[in-house]
């Protein structure tokens, strides 16, 4: 018995930071292994505080603070990716849950970044595959945390949503496929740069066997395709560097693979440009992970419906379109919202600005945009980068912008809440905040 334990490894010394949603799913996986947890959060009652009393009361904990003056003590650190450890005093034992999955899968893993679009193509993705005929299990960024995926059976593909927070810890990754759907300014006041925020995302291809990438995209171009054993998709014709674009014949656009013609764009059920470079990244993605792009395949393509709050139609009165964008929580979400449509648009905007430079969407609101309203805390600094051109108003609440809205608004209009803005000034989270836009605009309707 004595030899026996000389060989056994000391149990493991891991502290977990954060104690949300990804943290207890960390929480959960470790848990089920011989290691020594001690878990701590800057919040004195981060939200799983009693989940984790209950069901493990041998964890260590503290709140109100990371203990950073004693880490040497741990053998691994795994950061919640909400919460910003300076990664120079961890003495490269830094991970997040990513690292941990991607050292226990034992399925290939899709895996989707980028500035905007990544939920979307995430459950486009699972659809083409569910109707390819495959299991596939969905999350990340997106809800539910990758670490609980693996408490299902296996699949045959894991489908990932992945944030650069998420991005910024992994090592192990080995992605199936992998893609970047576009770079925008977002997360700044984290990244700092937009280099650092692109470096992070950039991550995502080490050791993937395919990287999947936006060739319309200026961040993007500058990263050489070819080195990358790379499938581009743009906007563009086919060509070396661009295998799925689109063919323009008699004025309809045609989603292509090559030369092969997969469907139209009046086939789609959503219009614009954002969602058609949405669907060929979902098809490149399908296609880099070997599975057949069928016609099965591509009418799930053509029959997606889009997910709620992005660009979403939530009511027509009076010949106005009024859509739900609340998600558009960046500059780069609400100028993609703006080049979809043709018809004049009223827009509102606004909330929590994070740092952004709002000078090029002040540009594109000159051009395509007939009155912009502003709501929320950083009204005033969106306000600045408008053209003296540009028609404003101010509203001090969403109820308030609405009713300006319906005023302004007439036939074969649209109003567009695309605020380009964090919503937490005003409401709980992005979908608190779509859900009262599409509230109050159905009260007025019934009004
Ligand atoms: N926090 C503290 N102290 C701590 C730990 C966290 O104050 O010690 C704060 C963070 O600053 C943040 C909040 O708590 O404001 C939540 O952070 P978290 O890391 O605990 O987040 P989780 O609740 O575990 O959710 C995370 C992702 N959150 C973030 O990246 C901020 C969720 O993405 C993701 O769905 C979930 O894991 C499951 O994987 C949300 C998100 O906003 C949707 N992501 C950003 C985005 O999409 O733009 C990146
Ligand atoms: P993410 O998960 O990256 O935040 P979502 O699919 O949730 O992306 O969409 C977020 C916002 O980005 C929404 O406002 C949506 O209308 C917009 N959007 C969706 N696809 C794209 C795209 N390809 N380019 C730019 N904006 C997009």
């Amino acid at each position: 018995m004595a030899a026996l334990s000389q060989h056994q490894e000391p149990m493991k010394s891991i502290l977990v930071v954060g104690l949300g949603i990804s943290g207890y799913s960390v929480i959960r996986h470790l848990a089920r292994q011989p290691v020594r947890l001690t878990v701590a959060d800057t919040r004195e009652i981060p939200p799983y505080l009693n989940s984790l009393k209950k069901h493990y009361p041998d964890a260590s904990l503290i709140t109100g603070r990371i203990p950073l003056e004693n880490l040497e003590e741990f053998d691994e650190i795994v950061a919640s990716p909400g919460i910003e450890l300076p990664a120079s005093a961890m003495a490269g034992k830094l991970v997040g849950d990513i690292e941990l999955f991607a050292r226990a899968v034992e399925a290939p893993v899709i895996g989707i970044t980028g500035s905007n679009g990544k939920s979307t193509v995430t459950m486009l993705v699972r659809d083409m595959l569910l109707a390819a005929g495959k299991q596939v299990l969905a999350g990340g960024n997106l809800g539910t945390p990758a670490l609980d995926l693996l408490e299902q059976e296996r699949p045959d593909f894991y489908v990932l949503e992945l944030s650069s927070f998420q991005l910024e810890t992994v090592r192990s990754l080995r992605l199936a496929a992998a893609a970047i759907l576009n770079i925008s300014e977002d997360h700044l006041d984290r990244h700092k740069t937009i280099q650092a925020y692109t470096e992070a995302k950039l991550r995502i291809f080490r050791n993937a066997e395919q990287a999947v990438v936006n060739c319309d995209d200026a961040h993007l171009r500058r990263i050489s395709p070819r080195a990358l054993n790379s499938i581009g998709f743009g906007l563009q014709t086919t060509g070396q560097d661009c295998e799925f674009g689109i063919l323009v014949q008699d004025g309809t656009r045609t989603l292509v693979h090559g030369n092969r013609k997969l469907v139209r764009e009046d086939q789609l059920r959503i219009q614009g440009d954002s969602h058609i470079l949405n669907v060929l990244s979902g098809l490149a993605l399908v296609h880099a992970s070997g599975v057949k792009l069928d016609d099965s395949v591509i009418q799930a393509a053509a029959n997606f419906r889009g997910l709620p709050h992005r660009c979403q139609l939530v009511g027509e009165y009076g010949g106005i379109e009024w859509i739900n964008d609340s998600k558009a929580t960046n500059t780069g979400a609400t100028k993609a919202a703006i080049m979809n449509f043709s018809k004049p648009i009223i827009l509102i905007a606004g909330g929590q600005g994070k740092g952004a430079d709002f000078r090029s969407l002040g540009l594109l609101i000159e051009q395509k945009v007939r009155h912009v309203i502003l709501i929320g805390e950083d009204a005033k600094v969106i306000d600045a980068a408008l053209s003296e051109r540009t028609e404003r108003s101010n509203a001090f609440s969403l109820e308030q912008a609405v009713e300006m809205a319906a005023r302004l608004a007439g036939p074969g209009e649209a109003v567009l809440f695309s605020p380009a803005c964090a919503s937490y000034d005003m409401f709980e989270s992005y979908i608190h905040r779509g859900d009262a836009f599409t509230e109050i605009v159905a009260r007025r309707a019934r009004s």
